[in-house]
């Protein structure tokens, strides 16, 4: 009988993931006319669009520009309906792209990659799956999103419960209707603070758990009308190239996305405004006013004035004083954990059927059979939702085994805290590329602009080893080094890095996680141009053998 190694299937490129960054990865390097293996382990594309269908999930880019450039007809023939699109309408966008450019017939899906080991002696990955597929590939790619492992917390006597136990990152296709049910829900980041509103509506009873109140800002969303998505298709042109150039790192409240266009730099002193100012400014704007101030994001004493302002409209809100009180952030900066866009949550908790279980004033014990049993006491519900967030950024990478050269696993090169060079690879794993890796702008950008650029930067990168019959290219542990040096020092002095600052940028969420800031922050239009002049530099910083 052939052994396994024989029969591992011959591909130019393993791509792992289809989500946004795999599906676009298959499209652009299928057009160059590789030989490819794309390994899903959802059921269909989509990624953390497939994976996050909890109620009220949304982007929190505009949904004109959170889409692919790369082809003006799909930009022309697609429309979407609100500014900030909800997740089963960018689903609807994924399969769309799938369909029309048909790329299914290349990915296998239910399946997970389980190792990926560089070979010596013919300097090709061999990539192992765990319905014990073996491929052999020139080069591997790991388009396997930055939030895509859940963090579920090992809280005591959760098998103990009753009921149906969620998490948000892993949210069941067929939905769930929890219409008269009491539900509890524990995690008030993003998905959390998105859930509420939604979930406020459906169940009898929502108790909310949050162990740190959150800095959210209402998203603004509303219905694209038809003069403004024909007026935003004659001007993608424009818009896709300020995307690309945009320099926005760091704005004051955090929300300086790079890669949307028009996001201007906040550029006002909220040091030199007045008590009365502020004021006139939080009646005028509500908290949009918070974001006009640029030295939030650099000073101590201007973020602590603007967490003030932000305190004060939570207080306007929240109409029972304890409960405002119990949802007012303090003790860590503005713009240190990703902003969240929220439709009506502070709002949801003056409904009568919402409680707020504020756990700085006694946290959880424990999961009983009909609820959790905090110092506080005990609270009861049906169904428990788990919005507790991701190992994000290096999770996905280490939940497999990668192997470079010497048999060095990725895990130990990333033991104090992961490491690469333009988070695009990493010295002694030759050919292995990862999209929006840490130490790009990733997830502190337009994800889309951000994958586009790193998969038409890899696809030109195989196309120039290839006509100058090379094999390899491999970060040199010098240029690693400098880079990562790079990446923190960008991100000293901001509130992203502040000693107070828990998140996972920091990998602070995850307990034992080496703290380091792991996304570039930049600028989406400088991090471009430094690739480009490292490219057109022949690569400089990667030996090429
Ligand atoms: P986040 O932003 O990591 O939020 C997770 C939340 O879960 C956060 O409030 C945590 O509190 C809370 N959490 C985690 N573990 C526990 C335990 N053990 N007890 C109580 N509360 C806990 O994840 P999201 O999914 O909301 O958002 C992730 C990103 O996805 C988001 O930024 C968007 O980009 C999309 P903590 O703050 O750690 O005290």
């Amino acid at each position: 009988m052939s052994s396994a190694v024989e029969k591992a299937r011959e591909v130019d490129v393993v791509i792992v993931g289809a989500g946004f960054g795999g599906m676009y990865a298959l499209y652009k390097l299928r057009n160059s006319g590789l030989n490819l293996a794309v390994i899903e382990a959802g059921s269909d594309v989509g990624g953390t669009w497939y994976w996050n269908r909890y109620p009220g999930a949304r982007c929190d880019v505009p949904s004109i520009e959170y889409s692919y450039s790369f082809s003006d007809e799909l930009q022309q023939e697609w429309n979407w309906t609100e500014i900030m699109a909800a997740q089963p309408e960018i689903l609807s966008y994924a399969n769309h792209v799938a369909d029309r450019f048909d790329l299914r017939k290349d990915i296998t899906f239910d399946t997970r990659v389980t190792a990926a080991h560089f070979q010596e002696a013919d300097q090709r990955w061999l990539v192992t799956t765990d319905s014990g597929e073996r491929i052999s590939a020139r080069f591997c790619i790991m388009a396997t999103g930055c939030l895509s492992v859940p963090n579920t917390p090992e809280i005591t006597g959760q098998e103990d419960f009753q009921g149906p136990i969620y998490h948000t990152g892993r949210w069941p296709a067929e939905g769930v209707d929890f219409t008269g049910i009491r539900v509890g829900l524990i995690g008030t980041g993003s998905s959390g603070v998105q859930s509420v509103p939604v979930l406020a509506e459906q169940a009898q009873h929502l108790t909310v758990f949050q162990r740190t109140p959150n800095y959210t800002m209402p998203a603004g969303n509303a219905p694209l009308s038809e003069e403004f998505i024909a007026r935003a298709k004659q001007d993608y042109p424009e818009i896709r190239q300020q995307q690309r150039a945009s320099q926005v790192g760091i704005v004051g409240y955090g929300f300086g996305f790079g890669g949307i266009a028009g996001m201007e730099e906040a550029t006002n002193s909220i040091l030199e405004t007045t008590e009365e100012q502020r004021a006139a400014a939080l009646e005028a704007k509500g908290f949009a006013a918070i974001r006009d101030y640029a030295d939030i994001q650099i000073d101590p004493q201007a973020n602590e004035l603007g967490c003030e302002m932000y305190r004060q409209q939570v207080r306007r809100i929240v109409d029972d004083p304890d409960t405002a009180e119990g949802l007012l952030p303090r003790d860590y900066p503005l713009g240190c954990k990703r902003p969240v866009i929220d439709i009506g949550y502070y709002e949801a908790f003056n409904r009568d059927n919402v409680t707020l279980v504020d756990l700085r004033k006694g946290g959880i014990e424990r999961i009983t059979a009909t609820g959790v049993a905090t110092e506080q006491g005990d609270f009861e519900f049906d169904a428990l939702v788990y919005a507790t967030g991701f190992d994000a950024m290096t999770g996905a990478l280490l939940s497999m085994d990668i192997q470079g050269r010497d048999n060095q696993r990725l895990s130990e090169h990333w033991q104090a805290g992961p490491k690469t060079y333009l988070g695009l690879q990493m010295s002694g794993f030759p050919n292995l590329f990862t999209i929006t890796g840490p130490g790009s702008p990733s997830v502190l950008s337009n994800m889309l602009v951000s994958i586009e650029q790193h998969v038409d930067w890899i696809a030109d990168c195989i196309n120039y080893l290839d006509q100058q019959g090379l094999k390899t290219i491999e970060a040199l542990p010098e240029a690693e080094s400098e880079w990562v040096e790079h990446v923190n020092a960008v991100a000293e002095g901001t509130m992203f890095t502040a000693p107070s600052c828990n998140s996972w940028y920091l990998g602070a969420n995850i307990p034992g996680k080496p703290r380091i800031f792991m996304p570039y922050v930049g600028g989406v239009g400088e991090y471009r141009r430094r690739c480009d002049e490292i490219a057109d530099n022949g690569y400089q910083g990667f030996a090429l053998g």
